[in-house]
């Protein structure tokens, strides 16, 4: 049988741990397939020849993870993926490091992951990459002789051409990227981005549809929103557990109306912006004191990346400035939760808020604001501020879109959300759920694969709708899966 072989930079336990965004979507979409995953334990260990890889085998799905070198951490791990790639492709230019040698880290990794990957292949896999830090992989597999099928998912935004130049040996790291047969892209702005510079720095030659040229080969380029699997999530937020969980919440809190958000500890989500936001409502509508909280769930990531370090230290600061300045004795105006926390508790806490808000300054897709729209009462719904800079804006309409860069304007949504009549606020939620259900983690798999399989696509789409159908009728009975405990977010 035709083998699925996911390859990326780090490989969560399928115990249903979310390990952030990327985890978050795979293992929700793989939950009716047969797959082989491939990537990093999360361990490090003193020299290559320490390297050795494992298999665990989990119901339909196959693990074979491998550690780290210190050395690779350093390089390929902190340094390019981190420290050049990630800033450039949030057009943050001003925070990326191109450190010597540190792209032969990223080479040494991409090649010696294809290698593991092409000592366990078979001839009818379809293999199936993911994300920034494994663009190589896909021309090093063709180098060592690989004749199937090729993938590659792009989480992160494709920034425009002029930004891109910024990297060293971009037309490298560019052409790589066209030795996929499918590259996949969270918006419809990321795969202009790609036309734009594969024609404009490479050789690239649009065809017809969403397909293009280059250097003798067909390279198609899809846009395939990355989603979460909406009836276990709105199942979770609905649980017995999730209503005692809102209960305690407002024993604890005391304010009437909670503000949630919730985003790994990243430059990119806009934190001191939202924080400074959140001031300016309290100035400018001075009936939110002592009746709204900010509750902000940051868990820490790649700290040992400088910049991470010091938006940590920046949004201390303004919790503290901002709860000494506005707080009482019977009130703390933000609630500063820096950890990670259950699903399940997730889930309660999106649908115990009556504003969720997603501010990125930059977002591939943002999953949180999907999260935020299922988990909700639909009778009595909260409303979604988001960001226009995150991908999901392309899709959520509904919700009020918001330059997170513009404080005041930020401040008056608030305001409107929590001000805004029942009626309206279950007319946008209705909106945003079909769009958020429509595009699932199902879908988003579903949809890449169709792309890649060309052979087997209508076999596969039959396939992947018969899979829906069984899941909606399952999980209309069903209990929700236990909520996973959290791991580190080294992401
Ligand atoms: P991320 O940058 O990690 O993902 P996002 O899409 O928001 O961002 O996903 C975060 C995930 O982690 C969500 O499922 C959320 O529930 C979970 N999470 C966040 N904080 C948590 C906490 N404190 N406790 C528990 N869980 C927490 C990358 C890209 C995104 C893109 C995704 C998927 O940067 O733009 O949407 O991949 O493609």
């Amino acid at each position: 049988m035709q083998r699925l072989v996911i390859v990326s930079n780090r490989v969560p336990p399928p115990s249903g741990v979310a390990a952030g965004g990327l985890g978050t979507c795979i293992l929700d979409a793989l939950q009716d397939h047969d797959a082989v995953w491939f990537g990093w334990n999360g361990d490090l260990v003193s020299t290559e020849s320490e390297i050795t890889s494992a298999c665990a085998r989990y119901d339909r799905l196959t693990q074979i993870t491998m550690p780290l070198t210190e050395r690779d951490y350093r390089e390929h791990y902190l340094g390019f993926c981190n420290a050049a790639l990630w800033p450039v492709h949030h057009c943050r230019l001003d925070l990326a490091r191109f450190a010597p040698g540190c792209i032969e880290g990223y080479r040494r990794v991409n090649l010696r992951f294809a290698k593991e990957v092409m000592s366990r292949l078979r001839p009818d896999d379809l293999i199936w990459v993911q994300d920034y830090h494994l663009i190589p992989l896909g021309s090093n597999l063709r180098a060592l002789g690989a004749r199937n099928r090729l993938g590659f998912f792009l989480h992160i935004p494709f920034p425009p051409p002029e930004v891109l130049l910024a990297v060293p040996e971009h037309l490298w790291l560019l052409n790589a990227l066209c030795s996929y047969d499918v590259v996949g892209f969270q918006t419809n702005a990321d795969r202009q981005n790609f036309f734009r510079f594969a024609c404009g720095h490479l050789d690239g030659e649009p065809m017809s549809g969403n397909t293009l040229r280059i250097a003798g080969r067909i390279v198609t380029a899809v846009i395939c929103p990355a989603g979460i699997d909406t009836h276990s999530f709105s199942e979770m937020a609905k649980s017995r557990r999730a209503a005692a969980e809102i209960e305690r919440l407002r024993r604890v809190g005391e304010p009437l109306i909670n503000i949630i958000g919730v985003d790994r500890l990243d430059y990119t989500k806009g934190l001191p912006e939202r924080l400074r936001s959140f001031r300016r409502l309290l100035e400018l509508y001075p009936q939110n004191r002592k009746a709204t909280t900010l509750m902000q769930i940051a868990p820490p990531s790649r700290e040992d990346v400088q910049a991470y370090a010091q938006i940590r230290q920046e949004l201390e600061g303004l919790c503290g400035e901002i709860n000494g300045q506005h707080g009482d004795v019977d009130w703390t105006p933000v609630r500063y939760i820096c950890r990670n926390v259950a699903r399940e508790a997730l889930a309660a806490l999106y649908r115990g808020s009556q504003v969720g808000l997603v501010t990125p300054l930059r977002d591939g897709m943002n999953l949180v604001a999907k999260e935020y729209v299922i988990a909700q009462d639909e009778e009595d719904p909260g409303v979604l501020v988001l960001s226009r800079f995150a991908g999901a804006a392309e899709d959520l309409r509904e919700a009020l879109i918001v330059n997170p860069y513009d404080l005041d304007e930020v401040a008056h949504a608030i305001q409107r959300a929590i001000t805004m009549p029942r009626e309206e606020r279950i007319e946008r939620h209705q909106a945003l759920a079909v769009r958020v259900r429509e595009r699932d983690a199902h879908n988003w798999m579903a949809e890449f694969l169709c792309a890649l399989d060309i052979d087997r696509a209508p076999a596969l789409s039959f396939e992947l709708a018969s899979a829906r159908h069984r899941r909606a009728a399952r999980h209309a009975w069903m209990a929700p899966r236990p909520a996973p405990a959290i791991s580190s977010a080294v992401l």
